[in-house]
């Protein structure tokens, strides 16, 4: 897929002795340094291209763009894969709700969320691909699924056995009812006929009709189902193994401990996940679902993009936290008073003290909260600091134009 144009990155001085970028590991609950290598190579799973982008996306895209962030200053080459899960059971129920080809909702709303991302001035993907671009390589990996014993035929549709991967269940290492519970809750299906174990992950649904489906070779035809996808995609994208794959906490289980095992027997899998904390609104999480979003789109139409990423930078990426409108008048404050002080006539020195504030609140599980303060306290007096260094370091590493 084509991606989205790439914001400039201000150059800033080496760090002597880069910090390790550390991060939340959802398996361990242990800080980790998710990549220790001179290569960084991460997975951040992409939207389901409809109602999109609203701010719970954008939040979670942004744990992954500093991330990125980090890594680079640290002097790291950043390898980023993510895809567009554009064929899927939610997208085809929108589609067929609103009357609008699924092909359709999917390139519009993929074509809103490449804006939306490139207004936010997000590092995009290295490779960006599209299930639907997936399918032959797809059908590949399940083939030798089969071959190997690790799958199976149920009807037209083939699961995977997750008997075959004896580490299946350690990347959420929850027990067997919380695992049915959210299995069933998003998108599994337990009750499914022949299936050999309820958790058993689809890894080709075959053709349904009124259903698009593809040549799936010796599979049949029919469509990828959606744990493979970011399997496949991840393999192709970075190889295997990488160093991070990462999402919204609600992609911890099933869809993360899934594509990990499906990894597993692709290639091998050890890899650091890290999940963003989901982001409500009006007394839930916002969701497609329930319909409580809010886009960035409509924000964007009146406010600052700079101020949208400030809002949600002041909370940290692992909180979970609802979204009130107030959100914003605080980060338009924010980012007037950092633009003044940059304007200011005091704001003259050599100091290097907010770069290595930023530096060092950032290699510390991405603590952007405590990174605004920093610079808040340098808007607030400002003399001594070099400024074209402070806006140089609030443009590398958190991603604000000032
Ligand atoms: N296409 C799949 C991943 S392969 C998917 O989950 N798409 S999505 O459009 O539903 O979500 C895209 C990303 O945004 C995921 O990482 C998801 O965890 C995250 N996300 C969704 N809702 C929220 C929310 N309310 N707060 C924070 N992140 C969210
Ligand atoms: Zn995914």
């Amino acid at each position: 897929m084509r991606t989205w144009t790439a914001p400039d990155v201000a150059a800033l001085p080496r760090p002597a002795s880069p910090a390790p970028v550390r991060v939340l590991d959802s398996t361990s609950r242990e800080l980790v340094e998710a990549a220790p290598g001179a290569t960084a190579r991460l997975y951040a799973c992409g939207i389901t291209p409809y109602d999109a982008t609203h701010l719970g996306h954008a939040n979670t895209y942004l744990a992954f763009d500093l991330l990125q962030r980090a890594w680079l200053d640290a002097g790291k080459e950043v390898v980023y894969t993510s895809n567009v899960t554009d064929v899927d059971d939610p997208l085809l129920e929108r589609a067929t709700a609103t009357g609008v080809d699924w092909r359709e909702l999917a390139l519009e709303q993929t074509e809103l969320f490449r804006t939306d991302m490139t207004e936010l001035r997000m590092l995009p993907p290295a490779t960006w691909t599209g299930a639907v671009e997936s399918i032959a390589a797809v059908v590949t990996a399940v083939e030798g699924l089969l071959a190997a014993g690790a799958a199976y035929r149920v009807d037209g549709d083939i699961y995977a056995d997750l008997t075959a991967d004896p580490d299946f269940g350690r990347v959420a290492g929850f027990d067997d009812a919380t695992m049915l519970a959210l299995f069933a809750e998003r998108g599994g299906d337990p009750e499914r006929d022949g299936k050999k174990h309820p958790l058993d992950p689809a890894l080709w649904r075959g053709e349904r009709p009124g259903d698009p489906a593809w040549d799936g070779g010796t599979l049949g035809r029919g469509r990828p189902g959606w744990h493979i996808e970011c399997s496949v995609i991840a393999r192709d994208g970075l190889g295997l193994p990488f160093d991070v794959q990462g999402g919204g906490a609600d992609l911890l289980f099933p869809h993360h401990e899934m594509s990990t095992s499906h990894d597993r027997l692709l290639g091998g899998a050890p890899r650091v996940h890290v999940h963003a904390g989901l982001l409500g609104y009006q007394g839930a999480k916002m969701s497609k679902s329930r319909g409580n979003l809010v886009f960035v789109s409509r924000l964007r139409e009146t406010v600052d993009p700079m101020a949208i990423r400030l809002a949600l930078l002041s909370h940290h990426y692992r909180e979970e936290w609802e979204w009130v409108d107030g959100e914003l008048d605080t980060a338009r404050a924010r980012l007037a008073a950092w633009r003044a002080a940059l304007a200011s006539p005091e704001a003259a020195g050599a100091g290097t003290r907010v770069l290595d504030a930023l530096r060092g609140a950032l290699a510390d599980d991405l603590d952007a909260p405590t990174a605004l303060r920093a610079v808040d306290a340098w808007a607030a007096d400002p003399a001594g600091e070099d400024p074209a260094l402070v806006a140089a370091a609030v443009d590398a590493l958190l991603g604000v134009a000032l």
